[in-house]
């Protein structure tokens, strides 16, 4: 499987390397082939070269646009090396194996960066470097391609032991040339949809799409934004929604929905259930036997944050229940899909954005996870993992009723949904209080303890429905006191992932306040 390097074709705009390349090419006997400027480079360094116009038997032409595009190159490049029939059409034609092809391309991102010319620009769109790269990585059993000179080491140190490349390096360097011309083209294409905007294209140079459409801003209104879909197959989410009436959706608006649909997928297929969210967390959901049951449920949780709100549903949303989401000033609303009631219903409400999204994507499906980090992009794998009733571990003396364990897992499943540290206080398939995004435990137990007793003063209920409530927390409790708290407000049953070191204190401070807690063995964690 090693191939013994005996021509090589050199064509590079990035000339790092390159002498000292050539050098142990030339030493090897490797004859080398190249283009204009690459030529000029090696000869400076006393090397022999043959121009590529001399193989192809056509001048570079058209301001260098055509160079390498031509049969003598691409023959040379794509024939099968033990295939009989490629032998003859290279013998009929007098075509020569390449079996070495190092390029690099016109630095297209650099010309847009530093603010040149649209001409220019396109101009340096390189057409003949990715068709090289491409055919050479094609036919990578037979032929090397080195599209970065950090690999220039490896290729001369295989060349000076044997003479030949190894094919896991040609098939490393491969997999590496349909990576870099695959982000090339994406470059241009996002040059396309932002030529007007230099500042925002150097972003979104760490972003493999397609735009959808530009946003009027971005979170803040001096931030620039737009909508991308990934290259590549995709399901359909909050991206895809056919908007239905309503102003157009900000980026905020998006960011909103996409967290409500995604809570709200937690439910697919189950009784209806509504998500409320502010500000990328949920202020209140339920689950009941009708959908506006469930609205008022999740209303009731903190009507206050609700105001301004973005509700997802999981099944049709009826007109009931549209005539009771448009009492208050809602932002979106998102629906698999919504009946002609409430589509009238919704048609007072100009402004309110109607979003239709189809069946729900499915919670538990795979992906990436991607956060910019100054430097670099942080990517991980989606947050997917769920556990079931039966891998709960109860640890306390007393095991949780049916109901608790049932608003343990409701509980639960809002919980990963909040962001950290998460406290969700859930009774009867309605959350009673949530506690997002405190830098404490403690903290979020409170405010969500706190939303319940408000939610109680403002409906005139005897008692908080915090009382009787299962809670849930997005990672274990470092201390006693987060669960205390919890105690203290009419909790009966907790759930969390459990693994603190202090596991024991908290159990026995569970037992003392004669709770019920399972341990989920798995942390979500959103920070
Ligand atoms: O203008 S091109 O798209 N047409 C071509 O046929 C072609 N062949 C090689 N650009 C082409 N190249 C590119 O020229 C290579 O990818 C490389 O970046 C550059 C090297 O040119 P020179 O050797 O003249 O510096």
């Amino acid at each position: 499987t090693d191939v013994a390097i005996k021509r090589a074709l050199l064509s590079v705009s990035d000339k790092t390397g390159l002498a000292e390349l050539g050098q142990a090419l030339a030493a090897k006997g490797v004859e080398l082939v190249s283009t204009g400027g690459t030529a000029k480079a090696l000869r400076d360094a006393g090397l022999e070269v043959r121009d590529v116009s001399d193989l192809t038997g056509f001048p570079e032409m058209m301001d260098g646009r055509v160079k390498t595009l031509h049969p003598m190159v691409h023959g040379g490049l794509l024939a099968v090396r033990d295939n009989p029939e490629h032998a003859v059409a290279m013998a009929e034609h007098a075509i020569g194996a390449i079996d070495l092809v190092v390029v690099n391309l016109y630095p297209f991102v650099q010309t847009v960066m530093r603010g040149a010319s649209r001409d220019e620009i396109i101009e340096n769109i390189d057409i003949g470097g990715p068709s090289m790269v491409r055919s050479a990585a094609k036919n990578h059993q037979f032929v090397t391609i080195v599209t970065d000179p950090a690999d220039y080491p490896t290729l001369i140190a295989e060349l000076e032991a044997t003479g030949a490349t190894t094919l896991d390096f040609r098939r490393n360097c491969a997999a590496k040339a349909f990576s870099a011309t695959a982000a090339y083209d994406s470059m241009i294409s996002q040059w396309f949809a932002f030529a007007d905007q230099q500042q925002l294209f150097p972003d979104m140079l760490a972003v493999n799409g397609n735009r959808v459409t530009e946003l009027r801003y971005g979170e803040n209104p001096h931030q620039k934004a737009a909508l991308y879909t990934p290259v590549g197959p995709h399901g359909r989410g909050i991206a895809q929604a056919e908007q239905l009436q309503g102003k157009e959706l900000s980026y905020n608006n998006y960011n909103d929905a996409d967290a409500a649909l995604e809570l709200c997928a937690e439910f697919r297929g189950q009784d209806p259930a509504v998500v409320i969210v502010k500000h990328a967390n949920p202020c209140g959901v339920a689950q009941a036997n009708t959908l506006l049951d469930a609205w008022n449920e999740a209303l009731h949780c903190d009507s206050v944050s609700a105001f301004g709100g973005i509700v997802a549903v999981n099944t049709e949303l009826d007109g009931p229940t549209a005539e009771a989401i448009c009492e208050i000033f809602t932002e979106v609303v998102i629906a698999p899909s919504v009946s002609e009631e409430a589509k009238a219903a919704f048609a007072k409400k100009k402004n309110l954005r109607l979003l239709v999204t189809g069946e729900l994507p499915d919670p538990r499906r795979g992906g990436l996870a991607i956060k910019p980090i100054t430097g670099g992009l942080l990517v991980q794998s989606r947050d997917n993992g769920a556990i079931t009733a039966e891998e709960l571990k109860v640890v306390t003396k007393r095991a949780p009723t049916e109901q608790e364990l049932k608003d343990c897992l409701f509980a639960w499943t809002v919980a990963r949904h909040v962001k950290s540290n998460a406290i969700v206080y859930a009774k009867d398939g309605a959350t009673a209080g949530i506690g997002a995004g405190q830098m404490n435990r403690r903290d979020s137990s409170r405010i969500a303890a706190m939303k319940a007793a408000e939610a109680a003063e403002k409906y005139g209920w005897p008692q908080s429905r915090a009382v009787g409530s299962a809670v849930a927390s997005d990672a274990f409790f470092p201390f006693a006191d987060g669960l205390l708290a919890a105690a203290e407000a009419g909790a009966t049953a907790i759930i969390q992932p459990g693994g603190s070191i202090r596991d024991d204190e908290v159990i026995a401070a569970a037992d003392e306040a004669g709770l019920a807690m399972v341990f989920t063995g798995m942390r979500h964690f959103r920070h």
